[in-house]
């Protein structure tokens, strides 16, 4: 059962139990909102592209539909997940570990509509823009916007999607399109997509500002928020289950946003054990990770779990905090209670 933080607009984490190998059912996968679902119409919806384009125009979703079609399957996680982890919490929602989804997305890339739209060669952000909007602190009246570098934007991953598990993407999903930025956490993935600006000059503006590793390791200003970093998760069983004693497998998901997965340790009782890898959704979604476990006495027993990518990273022993309470990804430890009863 999903986790709802807030009603109206919707935040809502998923379970970690329902985070299995696979992807995650439309129903069941995370929602982060900033500001209320705009309710948009497609036939008067467009999609514009303005500033540094050759061609600038605005885009039906019919002449979208014109170019080549791709799909992928992607995990979007929010930078935010684990915030509660860290202490003291951040301000923000409060996610625990299952603000993270994986979906396939089908659309366009976003390589096609900037090459269409005749980027120019002065160009070096893309501000990308929701119909969303609210208030905030101190600018006042805003519409959700975040920007991408054009290195990364001509790039093969990014995609402007208009389905998400082969449906139409759902109101809180960002119908009827949205920006899809594989391996960055999920604030720049835009929904609700109505324009695109190309700029010569980098974009400083409300969310890119906020999203930065503020006051992380003491550095004051921080760096942006970008890759996802690496993590994994147990997904069975969850913390504080009571299990039978016998033979079990225990099971989750790893995966990061800059590199494949090198491997995956399980800690039980104390010692780490080497978790067996299987094959990712598509290739590209997470790796889904086991290890089998008989435990020995009823009683409580600790369970951890870490991944390292190829880059090199791993995750964090313990929380490292930044204001904003983004890219926490230390270490998850449950506890389970094999009951005496039982015992067979
Ligand atoms: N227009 C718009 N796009 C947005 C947001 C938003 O509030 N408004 N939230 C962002 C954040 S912080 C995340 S984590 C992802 C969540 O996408 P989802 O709700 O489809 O899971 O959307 C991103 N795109
Ligand atoms: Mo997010």
């Amino acid at each position: 059962m999903p986790i709802q933080h807030t009603a109206d607009p919707p935040n809502v984490e998923a379970a970690l139990s329902d985070l299995g190998a696979g992807t995650t059912p439309t129903e069941l996968f995370y929602t982060r909102c900033n500001f209320p679902i705009p309710r948009l119409d497609l036939g008067t919806w467009k999609l514009e592209t303005s500033g540094a384009f050759g061609r600038p125009r605005a885009w039906t979703m019919d002449e979208l539909r014109g170019l080549p079609r791709v799909e992928q399957t992607i995990t979007l996680e929010c930078a935010g997940n684990g915030r509660t982890l860290m202490t003291p919490v951040p301000p923000g929602t409060p996610w625990g570990l299952g603000a993270v989804g994986t979906a396939r997305f089908g659309g366009v890339r976003l390589a096609d509509v900037l090459a269409a739209s005749g980027l120019q060669s002065g160009a070096v952000e893309l501000i990308f823009s929701g119909a969303d909007h609210g208030s905030v602190e101190p600018e006042g009246e805003i519409s959700y916007e975040f920007n991408l570098d054009v290195g990364t934007a001509r790039a093969d991953g990014p995609m402007l999607a208009w389905t998400m598990g082969g449906e139409p993407l759902t109101p809180e999903h960002g119908y009827p399109l949205r920006l899809v930025v594989p391996g960055h956490y999920g604030m720049r993935s835009v929904k609700w997509l109505t324009r695109i600006t190309a700029v010569e000059q980098p974009f400083v503006a409300h969310f890119p500002r906020k999203y930065r590793y503020r006051g992380e390791r003491g550095v004051i200003d921080g760096t942006a928020v970008g890759p996802i970093r690496v993590r994994s998760l147990i997904t069975w069983p969850e913390d504080g289950a009571h299990l039978a004693i016998g033979p079990l497998t225990l099971r989750g998901i790893a995966w990061s946003g800059s590199n494949s997965i090198e491997h995956v340790e399980v800690e039980v009782d104390g010692s780490w054990l080497p978790a067996r890898l299987g094959r990712p959704p598509d290739g590209t979604g997470p790796v889904p990770w086991s290890v089998e476990w008989a435990p020995s006495a009823a009683g409580r027993h600790a369970l951890a779990v870490r991944a390292a990518d190829a880059g090199g990273h791993e995750q964090p022993e313990a929380s490292v905090w930044n204001e904003g309470g983004y890219g926490n990804n230390v270490v998850q430890r449950i506890v389970v209670e094999v009951d005496p009863e039982a015992l067979q």
